[in-house]
């Protein structure tokens, strides 16, 4: 079959989850986007055609919403909307994040837990996909504000969940805090204590390296890419945005392994460190994001550096990006931009942060580039391993997870080797989206039409 016979399929196939999902703009880019890999692997192999496995993994085995009311400090009632879209398990109990951002609507967390059901399945490990969470903003709110928002949201989301049926975690604005709070309230509304969340902290049931999982992950990620040129993250100069849980650890592991991270950012711009954020640094960014919930800003003021407001970091000389804040933060000049300064490295921290438009101008240039689904599945990867020792009532070391962390992430790169393999290029695009397919995809096979 062409190319255009191709591109003529995956257009009458968007155009049909257009009609059927209106205005989820963020959901059709993300399913798009596997479409296009899928299509032409999908006429190869009629078995999946037949049985209309992409058209189902499209649709969400559950959507479920609801209402969190909560009373502010002023004592003021206040509404927000809380999701939880069980998308598939046709490979294990719905796995993945919540995320709290003024921002989230039923697209963004339907693309979510899309991409979701493939990274679950590249970790090699028994989860199916699933995402949640709220419009709740968590900045500028007490901690008390936040506990009561927790405990509303998990009053309703309680009776959907449980540990071998939908296991949510964080995401953007869900760290160890709300999580702490979380499971607080499913305990005391199950009087049960269960592996029912991840991201746990480690004297009630967390995994060591859980926090660092998804930074190391996508930094163990770059450096496989690299191998497969001789090089490696020595002495390479990194760009990353964000300065959230991902950012912090993947600033951590670059350094740690030699490179040296130069930018960091917030959704309020970003800093430019021509030194480099060592470990010193890196802790006063750490007390500035996770205890004094400041600004990116306060850096440049403390360390001397220049501060570039509403900007992100797109425009610095690096070798290597790692976008670790959020979806569509790399656009096709920044793409444009970055390769002309010298960047061929890109491994994604963050969920779908490039544009369709930014991933062609990679391929096109045959850059690395480690698209989120691949690149950031160590984070639900340890999640996933959390819920192992939640379910043998035992802990393993640091050493440990970190060991079974790297094997991972290894493995997801060789998935994509193989499905990717285009001539002398790896397109870990083609690679993660077949790769983490065909497991999901036999299942669905052996189970029937379910
Ligand atoms: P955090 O909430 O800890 O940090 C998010 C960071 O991104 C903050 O610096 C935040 O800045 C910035 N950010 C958020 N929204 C925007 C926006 N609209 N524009 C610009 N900057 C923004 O979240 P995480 O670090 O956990 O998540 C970052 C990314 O990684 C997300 O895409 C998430 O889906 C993905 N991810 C996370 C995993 C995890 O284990 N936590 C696992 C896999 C992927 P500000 O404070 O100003 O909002
Ligand atoms: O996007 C993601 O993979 C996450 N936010 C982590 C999900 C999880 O269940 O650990």
């Amino acid at each position: 079959m062409s190319n255009n016979a191709y591109d003529k399929l995956v257009q009458d196939f968007m155009a049909k989850i257009k009609a059927k999902n209106p205005g989820e703009v963020e959901f059709h880019q993300a399913v798009e986007e596997v479409a296009e890999s899928l299509i032409p692997y999908i006429e190869e192999n009629p078995q999946y055609k037949e049985a209309k496995i992409l058209e189902r993994i499209a649709e969400p085995e559950r959507i479920i919403l609801f209402r969190v009311p909560w009373v502010d400090d002023k004592g003021e009632v206040q509404i927000n909307k809380g999701y939880r879209i069980e998308m598939n398990s046709a490979i294990g109990p719905y796995k993945g994040g919540l995320r709290f951002h003024p921002t989230v609507n039923l697209g963004i967390l339907k693309f979510l837990a899309f991409e979701q059901v493939f990274k679950n399945s590249l970790t090699t490990l028994p989860m199916g996909g699933g995402k949640g969470g709220s419009d709740f903003d968590p900045k500028g709110k007490s901690d008390n504000e936040v506990m009561r928002f927790c405990q509303s949201f998990m009053t309703e989301l309680s009776k959907h969940i449980g540990p071998n049926t939908d296991v949510p975690a964080g995401d953007i604005g869900v760290g160890g805090r709300e999580i702490g709070f979380l499971f607080g309230q499913y305990k005391r509304l199950r009087n049960e204590f269960t592996g029912v969340l991840t991201g746990k902290g480690r004297e009630w049931g967390g995994s060591l390296i859980r926090p660092e999982a998804t930074g190391y992950g996508a930094t163990y990620f770059a450096e496989e890419m690299l191998k497969t040129r001789g090089e490696s993250i020595k002495g390479k100069t990194v760009a990353i945005s964000g300065s959230g849980n991902v950012a912090q650890f993947a600033t951590q592991k670059v350094t740690e392994l030699g490179g040296k991270v130069v930018t960091l950012s917030d959704s309020s711009g970003y800093i430019y460190d021509p030194d480099g954020i060592d470990e010193e640094k890196l802790a006063y960014v750490m007390h500035l994001k996770n205890v004094k919930r400041g600004r990116i800003r306060e850096y440049a003021e403390k360390y001397g550096v220049e501060y570039f407001e509403g900007k992100r970091p797109w425009s610095v000389k690096v070798d290597v990006a790692m976008p670790n804040a959020t979806q569509n933060e790399i656009n096709k000049e920044d793409a444009e931009t970055l390769i002309k300064n010298g960047c061929y490295v890109v491994s994604e921290g963050a969920n779908m942060p490039s544009t369709p438009e930014a991933v062609e101008v990679y391929l096109d240039k045959k850059i690395l580039y480690g698209p989120g689904k691949a690149a950031n599945a160590g984070g639900v990867a340890v999640s996933g391993l959390e819920m192992s020792q939640n379910s043998l009532r035992l802990s393993w070391t640091r050493e440990e997870v970190d060991e079974k962390l790297q094997r991972i992430m290894k493995d997801i790169h060789a998935q994509c080797e193989k499905f990717g393999k285009e001539g002398d290029y790896i397109n870990y695009v083609k690679g993660a989206n077949i790769g983490g397919f065909v497991k999901v995809a036999d299942a669905m096979l052996a189970q029937g039409i379910v």
